[in-house]
């Protein structure tokens, strides 16, 4: 039977959602105005005053915001509350290596988990359950969503955060974890970990939440095969606190958004004209109920379809489609996210030419990134150990600045092909969307 863990908020008519969506709106773009000089001159920019904002329908009438902007006020302009009113921060990687940081509030944080209180219910979660979260602890927002969530709905949690697959299936085993927590790659990694070692007998495994990067329904059909679960898809991105943006339900076509948090626009990424429900196009959204770090109209640059079709769930918010692509050049390796300009700038600054290519493909379930990249003429004529020494500088720079170990080759001078167009950086094999 649908469990629920709001059902009078996740089960509310449209109509009910529409008004808590104008008043917040309103209410939030007031807030922004009085609070933050960014949004503020933003607004002014385009002649729009927190009056002209009456309901959700003048929404187009904002600009947008983008993750340049996250850059350009780095670190706390953006800030909508005192620093002193703050309890956390997470954080991701943004464009040319600065990070995104997203403050949060006591309040903004018991919100979050409440999503995700939502999805672990959705995946058929109760307070007898044992979720094992194997989703990085830290910066990044995977495990302390997934476990905030998990206290909420009452159920024991398991803090693994990732790695150690030895130690994961022990407790697994030991402890009879019943819902899974982690990245689709990781998922699939531990189901062929436990046939291996014989394990499948011993899991009591009923339920997988897994999201933060693409995966196709081959995949799913796949894990679930191993592990005789049902896998559940999770969104959701830093900027706009985490994971539970929005989560799958038992009907497994699409992920509801949290309609009474977070509005969702389709906008056609070229033109930024807003496109309506069932067309593909950018997903944009504006967080109408967080207090220290709102965002109005975030380009997510993900690529999906909203739909508004009725849901056996009984759920009445709106579901997007898992993402089809990007409108950026943002890879996610192993769940964390990459753009080539990072790793052009440990390049340049390490003084290498900028001919390189990105190579990512999936063995085994597990990304590898590889970059290959040209020599200068001088380092060519260098020694084989002097070689090998200037790959693992390289190695331990680009951990630095990815946070993943990402193999480096390097090349001889012209190896990597020309383009007459633009340079073709990236070769994705994996075929995820
Ligand atoms: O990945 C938050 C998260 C943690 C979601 C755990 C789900 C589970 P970021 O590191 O900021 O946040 O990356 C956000 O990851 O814009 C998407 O491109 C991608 N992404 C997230 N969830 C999915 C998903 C977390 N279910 C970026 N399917 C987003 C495909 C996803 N892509």
């Amino acid at each position: 039977m649908e469990q629920y863990y709001q059902p009078e908020i996740e089960c509310a008519s449209q109509e009910q959602i529409r008004v808590w969506q104008d008043e917040r709106l309103v209410d939030t773009v007031r807030r922004v105005y009085e609070n933050v000089p960014y949004y503020r001159e933003k607004m002014q920019a385009v002649g729009v005053t927190p009056e002209d904002i009456k309901s959700a329908d003048d929404l187009h009438k904002l600009p947008f915001i983008t993750k340049d902007d996250l850059r350009d006020a780095y670190p706390y302009g953006l800030l909508a509350k005192p620093l002193s009113d703050c309890v956390r921060i997470q954080s991701t990687s943004g464009t040319t290596g600065r990070r995104v940081v997203a403050f949060y509030t006591q309040h903004d944080i018991d919100l979050w988990e409440d999503c995700c209180a939502r999805a672990i219910m959705a995946a058929g979660g109760t307070k007898d359950d044992v979720v094992q979260v194997c989703y990085g602890y830290g910066l990044f927002t995977g495990g302390p969503g997934l476990n905030g969530g998990s206290h909420k709905v009452g159920s024991l949690t398991l803090p693994m955060s990732s790695g150690n697959t030895d130690r994961q299936i022990q407790f697994m085993c030991d402890l009879g974890a019943t819902i899974l927590c982690c990245t689709p790659s990781y998922a699939a990694y531990l189901a062929e970990s436990i046939h291996e070692r014989g394990a499948r007998g011993q899991i009591k495994l009923k339920a997988g939440i897994f999201g933060a990067e693409a995966w196709t329904e081959a995949m799913r059909q796949d894990i679930q095969d191993k592990l005789g679960i049902k896998a559940y898809d999770i969104y959701g991105l830093t900027e706009i606190s985490g994971p539970g943006v929005s989560f799958e339900c038992s009907a497994q076509t699409g992920m509801h958004i949290n309609e009474d948090h977070f509005i969702a626009e389709i906008i056609d990424p070229n033109t930024g004209e807003v496109l309506p429900d069932g067309e593909k196009g950018e997903l944009v959204f504006t967080s109408i109920t967080k207090e220290a770090f709102p965002l109005i109209r975030y380009r997510t640059r993900d690529i999906c379809v909203l739909s508004r079709e009725k849901c056996p769930c009984g759920r009445t918010h709106v579901k997007m489609s898992k993402p089809m692509g990007r409108s950026d050049d943002m890879l996610i390796i192993k769940g964390v996210n990459v753009f080539p300009s990072q790793i052009e700038s440990v390049l340049l600054s390490k003084g290498y030419p900028a001919n390189y290519q990105i190579v990512v493909t999936r063995e085994n379930n597990s990304d590898q990134l590889e970059v290959q990249v040209e020599m200068t003429q001088e380092m060519f004529s260098d020694t084989v150990g002097q070689i090998a020494g200037r790959e693992k500088e390289l190695v331990d720079a680009m951990k630095a600045m990815l946070g993943i170990y990402a193999k480096v080759r390097l090349v001889s001078p012209k190896a990597i092909a020309r383009s007459e167009g633009k340079a073709v950086r990236v070769i994705d094999k994996r075929n995820l969307y």
